[in-house]
């Protein structure tokens, strides 16, 4: 009997444990999953070459040394932090992620590890990471970092060039472990400076968990900041999924998750990319990605001085002026209906106080939504805050089971530039059908 009921207990109490372990983890989430939107910002020497991030080296587009010198076109001159932060801040993003070091090994910041770092090989000659990250917490926007767990020009790190490696990880742990305490002191060297609110791991696809000891990583930085959220590229040991430059068909399984995506085809800067998304396709991929529950940590790719190209302005500002007009659709909302409810992304307010219907195209004619189970009391559209006329067929008193379909129309002069939103109230809190009618 005794044992019965000390089983029980420990079942009773991991229970609670489990519970309070998932009920902490939705309190350390809730600001990013109230965020929605996030900017994402490569940033580096290969800036000054109009080249991808540490990729042409690597697949030999360019030889190493040639990479490397685009370190002295890197002059940061016009470099006005508190000028980026205030726009990130105008677009509505809630946190912005920078690149501390991406594949090619050279920190932003000055690090004390080695000299491969903006502040002791660029003219720029001084630490333009942190100066960001401050100006961005002035705006109470969210601290992230980007930092890339491989390291391509680290002598203690096996892979150099796609087609050469400096020595076989199985055959060298010590400097694999050299490396993960590199690594380490990076990280707590970002951490000293800036106290991230987010960490960006990337580079996680060529040595094994074990390898980059990124259990250690998550329980250091955890040990720090514990209510600090780490991306999913930390192997099993972070907080979200991070789908990249293609909309999710099926939203991921991790209950929270964020679309990363460039606004041209190109990370870093480059004048040449000009194939950049239109606002309204930034905006509706936007619409669906936080449809599905998900953020969307849309990427600028500064120039070497330290000014956005204009292309990227023009769509900040584009998409800041629509967040502005639509944020009760937007922030603190859950994800919306079930697919095929509405035939367009949807969300719905976190008190179920609301419905938010995103009307894809410039509608015209009529649209309906099925399966709303409250009376509604009205539909508006946002930014006009005018009532619009709809229609339930059938009458919802002639309905068995299954609720009517509610039928509307938005009067172009009412409809917004890309994507226009209407809010649906129903009587009290919104509740939708599952039903499959009368059998
Ligand atoms: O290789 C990087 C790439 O350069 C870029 O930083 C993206 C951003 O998510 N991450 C890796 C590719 O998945």
């Amino acid at each position: 009997m005794k044992k019965l009921l000390s089983l029980s207990l420990i079942c009773f109490y991991s229970g609670v444990q489990a519970q309070t372990t998932s009920s902490a983890n939705e309190t350390k989430m809730q600001w990013f999953a109230d965020a929605k939107l996030g900017i994402f910002i490569h940033w580096g020497i290969y800036s000054s070459k109009g080249i991808e991030a540490s990729w042409p080296f690597f697949q030999k587009q360019v030889t190493y040394q040639e990479y490397i010198s685009s370190k002295n076109g890197f002059t940061a001159s016009q470099y006005k932090p508190e000028e980026w932060a205030k726009l990130f801040k105008e677009t509505g993003a809630k946190y912005v992620v920078l690149t501390s070091k991406h594949h090619d090994g050279v920190a932003l910041w000055d690090t004390k590890e080695n000299n491969l770092s903006v502040p002791k090989m660029t003219p720029a000659a001084r630490d333009v990471l942190t100066p960001l990250l401050k100006e961005i917490e002035k705006q109470g926007i969210k601290k992230g970092i980007y930092y890339s767990l491989l390291d391509w020009s680290n002598d203690n790190y096996p892979n150099f060039l796609r087609d050469k490696k400096r020595f076989d990880p199985q055959e060298h742990p010590e400097k694999l472990a050299k490396f993960a305490k590199f690594n380490q002191n990076q990280l707590t060297e970002i951490n000293q400076l800036v106290r991230p609110d987010l960490w960006w791991f990337d580079g996680e696809w060529e040595l094994s968990a074990e390898q980059l000891h990124t259990e250690q990583i998550g329980k250091m930085l955890r040990g720090y900041n514990a209510n600090v959220i780490i991306n999913g590229r930390l192997k099993e040991y972070g907080d979200y999924s991070t789908p990249e430059n293609g909309l999710p068909i099926i939203r991921p399984d991790k209950k929270y998750w964020e679309l990363c995506m460039t606004m041209n085809g190109t990370w870093g800067y480059n004048p040449t990319d000009k194939a950049y998304k239109s606002p309204y396709e930034i905006i509706t991929t936007f619409a669906e990605v936080i449809s599905d529950g998900g953020n969307l940590l849309l990427n600028v790719g500064p120039k070497p001085d330290g000014t956005l190209a204009p292309e990227q302005v023009t769509i900040l500002k584009a998409l800041g002026k629509w967040t502005n007009k639509h944020q009760k659709a937007i922030y603190g909302t859950k994800a919306g209906l079930p697919k095929g409810y509405f035939y367009g992304p949807s969300t719905i307010a976190s008190d179920s106080s609301a419905l938010y219907l995103y009307l894809i195209g410039k509608p015209t004619g009529e649209l309906y939504v099925k399966g709303i189970q409250s009376f509604i009391d009205e539909i508006r559209v946002l930014g006009h805050d005018k009532s619009i006329v709809f229609r339930e067929v059938p009458h919802r008193n002639t309905t068995i089971g299954s609720p009517p379909v509610v039928y509307f129309e938005v009067p172009l002069a009412l409809q917004d530039e890309y994507v226009t939103v209407l809010a649906i109230k129903p009587k009290g809190k919104l509740k939708i059908s599952v039903s499959k009618g009368r059998e």
